[in-house]
C-alpha cells in the first residue's frame, strides 16, 4: 500500500509529504506512526540540514481523522472515548519530536491547515503558506479545545485576545490574515509557491544549523525566564558555538569577502 507520508531529499533538504489528499490528509493512527518514524530518521541524518512538512493534494493537514479508531464518539450506552490516550500516544510525542528537532523544520502549508493540523504547522519553527491555504482552530466547532500545542502557541504567536477569537470561534483564517496577525511567516503567491520554499529551505539548509537550532531552544526558553536568566543562556550557548567550527568558517568567509561552506551539524 502508498506510504502515508512521502520521503523527499533535495540537497540537505528532507521534505516530508502528508499523504491521505482524499481526506485532506487527516491523521490516522497508521500515518502519526510513519510521520513519527520519518521525523526520527530525519534528525539522525546527517545529512538532513532542514525538514520541509507539507501535504499532498489540496489541503495541508485537517487534523485527526474523526472516523480513525480510538477518535470517533462512542455511541450512547458504549464506554465513553478516552481522546487522552491518542493524545499520549501520537499528538503529544509528535509535537514534541517537532520542536526538537536538530535542524530547522519549515511547515509549507499548502492548503487548509484544520484543528491539530494547523497546530502542528504552527509547532514548526517558520511557517510559511500558499496565498489560497487557511488555518482554522476548528476545535470548538466539535465540542473540543485546541490540542497539540494549540493553547500554548496561540497566546504566543498572537497575543491572549487574538489567540481567542481564533479558539472560541473556530473561524477560517486565510494564510494573508495569518501573516498579517503574525500567526506565520509568510503568506506566498500560489504561483511560485514550491519554488519560493524550496529557496528558503535551502538557505536555511546553508546555514549553520546548531546556531539555528540553539536560536529556536533560546527563544522557547526565554518564555519562562527572566532577563537575567535569558543573557546567561546566551552566553552559555554562545561558548559553545564560539568553540564551533562554524564559527571560525562564518569569520573566515566573512574576512576573506567568500562564501561560507557551513558543515557543523
Ligand atoms: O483524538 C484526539 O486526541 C482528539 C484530537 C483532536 C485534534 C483535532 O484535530 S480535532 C479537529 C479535527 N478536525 C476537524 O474538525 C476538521 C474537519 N474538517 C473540516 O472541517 C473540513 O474538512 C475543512 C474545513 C478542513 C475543509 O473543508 P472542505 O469543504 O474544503 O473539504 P471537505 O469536503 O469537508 O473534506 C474533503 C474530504 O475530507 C471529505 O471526505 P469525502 O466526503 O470527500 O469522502 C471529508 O469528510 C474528509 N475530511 C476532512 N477532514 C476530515 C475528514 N475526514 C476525517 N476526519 C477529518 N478531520
Amino acid at each position: 500500500s502508498e506510504s502515508l507520508v512521502l520521503l523527499g531529499q533535495h540537497g540537505a533538504v528532507r521534505t516530508l509529504t502528508l499523504n491521505r489528499p482524499k481526506a485532506l490528509n487527516s491523521l490516522t493512527q497508521a500515518m502519526h506512526v510513519e510521520l513519527l518514524a520519518a521525523l526520527q530518521q530525519a534528525a539522525a541524518d546527517p545529512g538532513v540540514r532542514c525538514v520541509v512538512l507539507t501535504g499532498a493534494g489540496r489541503g495541508f493537514c485537517a487534523g485527526q481523522d474523526l472516523a480513525d479508531e480510538g477518535a470517533a464518539p462512542a455511541a450512547a450506552g458504549q464506554p465513553p472515548t478516552d481522546l487522552s490516550l491518542l493524545i499520549e500516544r501520537c499528538y503529544k510525542p509528535l509535537c514534541e519530536q517537532l520542536r526538537a528537532m536538530p535542524m530547522p523544520v519549515v511547515a509549507a502549508v499548502n492548503g487548509v491547515a484544520a484543528g491539530a493540523g494547523a497546530n502542528i504547522a504552527l509547532g514548526c519553527d517558520l511557517v510559511v503558506a500558499t496565498e489560497s491555504a487557511s488555518f482554522i482552530q476548528a476545535f470548538t466547532k466539535i465540542g473540543l479545545l485546541p490540542d497539540s500545542g494549540g493553547t500554548w502557541l496561540l497566546p504566543r504567536l498572537v497575543g491572549r485576545q487574538r489567540a481567542l477569537g481564533l479558539a472560541l470561534l473556530g473561524d477560517k483564517l486565510s494564510a494573508a490574515e495569518a501573516q498579517a496577525m503574525g500567526l506565520i511567516w509568510r503568506c506566498l503567491p500560489d504561483a511560485d509557491f514550491e519554488l519560493a520554499v524550496a529557496e528558503t529551505a535551502a538557505r536555511l539548509a546553508a546555514m549553520p544549523t546548531k546556531a539555528l537550532v540553539a536560536t529556536r531552544q533560546a527563544v522557547d526558553a526565554a518564555q519562562h525566564l527572566s532577563f537575567g536568566e535569558s543573557l546567561a543562556l546566551e552566553a552559555r550557548e554562545q561558548k559553545a558555538l564560539g568553540s564551533a567550527h562554524d564559527y571560525l568558517e562564518g569569520v573566515s568567509a566573512f574576512m576573506a569577502k567568500r562564501a561560507p561552506a557551513f558543515t557543523d551539524r
